[in-house]
């Protein structure tokens, strides 16, 4: 199988050259066959021909989750859907979902970019791979499957849930890498546990986790309780799915966009100015390559920072920071920004918490407030109130220190909160149901 990972190191001329090519005949494909870009470019007098540098880009309309729903099912594909052979679709929390289709050619190129992701994360062709991300509409599940396929490892294609039955399967199959969201890795480690089953000492030697916020604390608690590298995995299915950006695994330290397919900016949220490398902002994506729907200057909601510092592995590619949330993600407690990922960072290193936790927002008269619900350690709950009330209140003083908002703690019983089986529920926000 070749991999054209050579892509990966080129030049940054070499491939910004690339880009310009592919970005133009993005552009064209756009315009002459997507109306929803027509009308955009149209309306701010923006033509193809304009596009003549990579900075060009910034002349073009930005692309919103609004637009995806408006098109619904298959307004925005550039292809006719005979020519389509898969399509996606990610649940919103209102409404339709949004839906994406790719040809064959898109998905042949999504394996790759899903090889590529592996082959960075330390996954080989002789490697086993457990996936445990969903498999239908979700892109996780079949992204991984097609990658792992087209790197020649073998895949156990176990899809979500049935955690003892997976468990089993990872003492009997011995797989090398696990594929699944970090808290559903976090789920299986306290499963293993309480089946005697000591899951540091089984086959699993790399893990890509994403699909969801985690902290350089939940990598430490994964790494140490599972006996892996844990590595960072990121996309979005309006993009592509997963493997738009991977953590290489020499370096853990910031995931390298796939920038021969992919052209990134980061925005401020709320101007849509683009803001220098090394700036907080907001993540923007063009596709490069994609046939069936490719995508112009979409606004991902996703906060980060894009990283343009050498690479110990070699990569040229630009790094995204660890994604600290999604702006509509982002809380806002009597004025103070809170993204549930700090209030993560406190929880795990604390000692005597499982890493399990949800916050609830209520509405008080005008006043936001915030309540933590974290689970206590079997120990800890044997030890009675008065030491829980002292982990409460440590906690709401780190809270308050490190992240400047007075919040209510309440440590629950083990196994209260419930368990994730892909993507984690954090956050319940009580002011949008009253
Ligand atoms: O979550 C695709 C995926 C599958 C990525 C498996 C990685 C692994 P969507 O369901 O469309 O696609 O959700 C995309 O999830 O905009 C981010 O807010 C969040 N997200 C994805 N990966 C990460 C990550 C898949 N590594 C949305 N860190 C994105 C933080 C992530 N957030």
């Amino acid at each position: 199988m070749i991999l054209d990972i050579q892509q990966e190191t080129m030049p940054r001329e070499d491939l910004e050259q690339l880009q310009l090519v592919r970005l133009q005949a993005t552009v064209q494909r756009c315009y002459h066959s997507v109306k929803t870009y027509r009308t955009a470019m149209d309306e701010l007098g923006v033509r193809p021909e304009h596009i003549k540098t990579l900075a060009d880009v910034k002349l073009l309309p930005f692309t919103k989750k609004e637009h995806l729903r408006e098109s619904y099912p298959f307004g925005m594909f550039a292809v006719p859907t005979e020519q389509v052979v898969r399509v996606h679709a990610s649940s919103g929390t209102t409404g339709k979902p949004t839906v994406v289709g790719y040809t064959k050619r898109d998905i042949k190129n999504w394996a790759r970019l899903m090889a590529r992701s592996l082959h960075a994360a330390g996954t080989t062709a002789t490697d086993r791979v457990h996936n445990a991300y969903g498999y239908g509409l979700f892109t996780g599940g079949l992204g991984l499957h097609y990658g792992a396929e087209e790197l020649g490892a073998m895949i156990t294609p176990m899809s979500g849930g049935q955690t003892q039955k997976q468990l089993m399967l990872i003492q009997d199959f011995e797989p090398t890498t696990l594929c699944c969201t970090p808290s559903y890795a976090l789920n299986l480690v306290e499963a293993a546990e309480s089946m005697g089953f000591d899951i540091r000492k089984s086959s699993l030697k790399n893990g890509l986790f994403g699909a969801e916020p985690w902290t350089e604390e939940m990598r430490y608690e994964l790494e140490s309780r599972l006996g892996i590298d844990a590595i960072d995995l990121y996309g979005l299915s309006e993009i592509m799915g997963p493997g738009v950006a991977v953590e290489c695994i020499e370096a853990k330290n910031g995931l390298h966009i796939f920038e021969d397919h992919f052209l990134v900016e980061c925005v401020d949220v709320d101007t849509g100015e683009v803001l220098p490398y090394g700036e907080e902002g907001e993540i923007v994506f063009t596709s490069l390559t994609k046939e069936a729907f490719p995508i112009l200057r979409y606004r991902t909601r996703d906060i980060s920072v894009l990283d343009v510092a050498p690479c110990k592995c070699g990569r040229t590619h630009v790094r995204l920071k660890r994604i600290t949330g999604r702006s509509d993600d982002m809380l806002i407690i009597r004025g103070v920004n809170v993204f549930p990922s700090q209030v993560e960072s406190i929880l795990v290193r604390t000692e005597n918490l499982s890493p399990f936790y949800q916050l609830e927002i209520f509405r008080e008269g005008n006043m936001d407030t915030m309540v933590v619900n974290v689970e206590g350690s079997p120990p800890l709950f044997a030890q009675g109130e008065e030491a829980r009330q002292r982990v409460a209140q440590k906690i709401q003083h780190d809270i308050k220190d490190f992240i400047g908002v007075s919040c209510t703690i309440i440590i629950k019983a083990p196994n209260e909160i419930p368990r994730s089986q892909g993507k984690a529920v954090r956050v319940i926000d009580h002011r949008k149901t009253n």
